[in-house]
Parts: structure tokens; C-alpha cells; sequence
């Protein structure tokens, strides 16, 4: 019999590729979605009849039931979020209901309806926040610098106490930055490579552009969802860094996107106190020690290699017209 997974946050970067993932490796593949007046699932566009889609909410607990009740999976992946930081400062209640109550709601339903249930919590490098430790490791403090990073914190501790209180077989991820193609254009390796592939084409000629000195650990989000996969494989429930073990500023990705197309970053770029945050983290650089050793996991895509796959793509993309 096929497994059978449900993912909440299909439609985002990371739930296109790990439906695309979990369809290569034989699953029966179910994903919640919200319902809007205009449905435009692009980044799952291709896998159209390959998965089945249901509507459900994390801010409706009902919802959430009813859809484990239908769908009897065996694997749940929660990676539905309010997920951008800068939003989290304008919308900090809604984020807090999405990102951190969400995975409560997401919880108690499968305590109540499926306990059987291999559980998955998308947490993120950004619970470390301010440096207190590098490089960051599952064992590093968190000190969130964002009500995201806040409402992720609750997210992970709520996991892990579920999975200590209940006996649930619930892991958090904490992942460091990935990106692709398919990244949302708000967030800074996405907003660099698609405006690059603009001004080479000659449609803008200027980029606001917030802290240029801000050091990241990015990796590509393909390999970043085989290791939330590696972990719902084990034998016993536990919590993984997920990184490259790299860390990089916004000036290299920037000085790197313009040089893939020929251009000095310089003559465009500009700051823009807009794009500034009230609090910044200011180093993320993981290590994933743990994950390679127990999963036998490790990224395949470095930095460089990485944001010119991401210019050559948006090159292309706005050849055609497309964003
Ligand atoms: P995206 O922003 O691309 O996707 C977020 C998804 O969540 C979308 O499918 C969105 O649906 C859905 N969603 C948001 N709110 C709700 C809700 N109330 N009910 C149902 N669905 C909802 O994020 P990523 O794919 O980049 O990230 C996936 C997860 O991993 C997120 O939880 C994120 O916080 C976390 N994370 C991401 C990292 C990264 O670098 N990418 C690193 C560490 C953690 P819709 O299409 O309708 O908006
Ligand atoms: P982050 O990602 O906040 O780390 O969260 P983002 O790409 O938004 O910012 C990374 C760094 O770049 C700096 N920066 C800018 N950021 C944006 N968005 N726009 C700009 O113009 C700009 N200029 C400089 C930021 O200040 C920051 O330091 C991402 C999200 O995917 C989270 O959901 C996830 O949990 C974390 O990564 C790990």
C-alpha cells in the first residue's frame, strides 16, 4: 500500500517540492489549501491530477480533523505559515495565530483523530535570532529578534512537548534559509535575482535594497525537503539543524546576481530605509552535524552555484513576460 502524506503550505516553495518528492517516492500525496476568490496554484501547477487538494485552514481546528479523518495520513508535514519577517512586525497577532497556534490546533487534531501520525514542524534558524553561539546547533538558545522568529519558537517547544507529553511521534526541522526559483519574491535572494534579470533587460534601473551586511546560511530548497522527509524515517522522533554550514552577506548574493549577468551591483543598488528591519539577526550559520550523521544528510547545492541558478531562471522568466 502507498503511504500517504498531507501537507499543509502545498502551494508554497518548500510543499511544490516536497510534493514533487514524496509523489517520485510512491506516496498517495494530499495537501491542505486555502480557499481564495482566484485559484492560482502555480507552483504546483505541473502536479495537477497527481495530487489531491482539500481546502482547510490551520486557524480552523474543525478543518483540520475532518481533513486527517478523510485523508488517513501517515505522514504530515506542516509547513503552512505566515512566513515572511518583515509582515510579522505590521501583523504580529495574525502571525502569531498562523505560525504559532496553528501548530497547536494542528496538534490536538492529530492527538484527538490520528496519534498514529508521523508529524513534521517547519522550524526555522530564525528562533536563534540574536548571536549567542556559532556556528548554531540543536542545542543553541534561542533568543527570536521578530514576532515570527517568536511564533516559531512556540512552534518548535509545543512539538517537542506534544512529543514528550503524548508520545507522538513529532520531530521539528530547525532550517536554515533555503531558496529556489520558486522562492517568493519578497524575500531577498528572489527580490535580488528577479530584479537583476529586470535591469538586465533594461525594465528598471535602480534596487532598494535594506542591510546589506546581514550573513545568511542559504541552501536550495530541493535538498532542504529530503531531509524533512529522512526525518519522519527514523526510528525515534527528534529535532534536526538542517544548513550548509556556510554563511554569506546580502552584499555577496547581491555582487554575485549582477556579476552572472554582467553588471557591477554598484551603479544600481541603493539602501532604502523602508527595507531596514526594527531588530535584524544578524548571523545565521548552522551546523548539521547531527543531520548528516543520523540521516545521512547533506546539501548538494552551495552558494554561488545557487543564486545563479536563481538569475538564469529569472533571466529566462522575464524574457517571456513572465515574474
Ligand atoms: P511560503 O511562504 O512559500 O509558503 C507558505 C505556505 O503556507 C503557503 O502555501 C500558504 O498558502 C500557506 N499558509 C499560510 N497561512 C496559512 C493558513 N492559515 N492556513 C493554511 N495555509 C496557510 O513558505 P516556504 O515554503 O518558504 O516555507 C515553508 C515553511 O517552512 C514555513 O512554515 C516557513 O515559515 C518555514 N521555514 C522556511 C524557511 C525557508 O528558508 N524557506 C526556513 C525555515 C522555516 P497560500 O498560498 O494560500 O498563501
Ligand atoms: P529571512 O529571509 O528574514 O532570513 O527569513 P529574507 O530573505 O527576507 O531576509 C534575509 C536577510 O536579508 C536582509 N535584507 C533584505 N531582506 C528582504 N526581504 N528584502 C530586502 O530588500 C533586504 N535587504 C536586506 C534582511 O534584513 C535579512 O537579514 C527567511 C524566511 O524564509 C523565514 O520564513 C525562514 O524561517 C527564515 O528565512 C529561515
Amino acid at each position: 500500500m502507498a503511504k500517504r502524506a498531507l501537507i499543509t503550505g502545498i502551494t508554497g516553495q518548500d510543499g511544490s517540492y516536497l510534493a514533487e518528492l514524496l509523489l517520485k517516492k510512491g506516496y498517495e500525496v494530499h495537501g491542505m489549501v486555502r480557499r481564495s476568490s482566484e485559484e492560482k496554484f502555480e507552483r504546483i501547477a505541473h502536479l495537477q491530477g497527481k495530487v489531491t487538494l482539500h481546502q482547510g485552514d490551520l486557524l480552523d481546528q474543525f478543518s483540520l480533523a475532518a481533513l486527517l479523518s478523510l485523508t488517513q495520513p501517515d505522514e504530515v508535514y506542516n509547513l503552512a505559515a505566515q512566513s515572511f519577517v518583515p509582515t510579522s512586525w505590521n501583523q504580529p497577532v495574525l502571525t502569531g495565530e498562523f505560525t504559532a497556534l496553528g501548530v497547536t490546533k494542528m496538534l490536538e487534531a492529530i492527538r484527538h483523530t490520528r496519534p498514529q501520525v508521523r508529524f513534521y514542524q517547519a522550524s526555522s534558524s530564525e528562533m536563534f535570532g540574536k548571536v549567542l553561539e556559532v556556528p548554531q546547533t540543536e542545542d543553541t538558545p534561542f533568543y527570536p529578534r521578530s514576532p515570527y522568529g517568536v511564533a516559531k519558537a512556540y512552534g518548535h517547544h509545543i512539538t517537542v512537548n506534544y512529543r514528550e507529553s503524548f508520545k507522538l511521534f513529532a520531530v521539528s526541522g530547525i532550517l536554515f534559509n533555503h531558496e529556489s526559483p520558486r522562492r517568493g519574491l519578497e524575500f531577498v535572494t528572489r527580490k535580488v535575482t528577479y530584479n537583476v534579470a529586470r535591469i538586465k533587460h533594461g525594465l528598471q534601473d535602480k534596487l532598494p535594497m535594506g542591510n546589506l551586511d546581514a550573513k545568511r546560511d542559504w541552501g536550495f530548497a530541493g535538498d532542504y525537503v529530503d531531509a524533512m522527509w529522512r526525518m519522519l524515517q527514523q526510528d525515534e522522533p527528534d529535532d534536526y539543524v538542517v544548513s550548509t554550514n556556510e554563511t554569506h552577506t546580502v552584499k555577496e548574493l547581491v555582487e554575485i546576481a549582477f556579476a552572472r549577468v554582467g553588471l557591477d551591483w554598484q551603479k544600481y543598488v541603493f539602501t532604502d530605509p523602508a527595507f531596514v528591519r526594527p531588530a535584524e539577526v544578524d548571523l545565521l550559520i548552522g551546523d548539521a552535524a547531527k543531520a548528516k550523521k543520523k540521516l545521512g544528510w547533506e546539501p548538494t547545492v552551495r552558494f554561488k552555484e545557487l543564486v545563479e541558478m536563481m538569475v538564469d531562471a529569472d533571466m529566462e522568466r522575464v524574457k517571456a513576460g513572465q515574474r
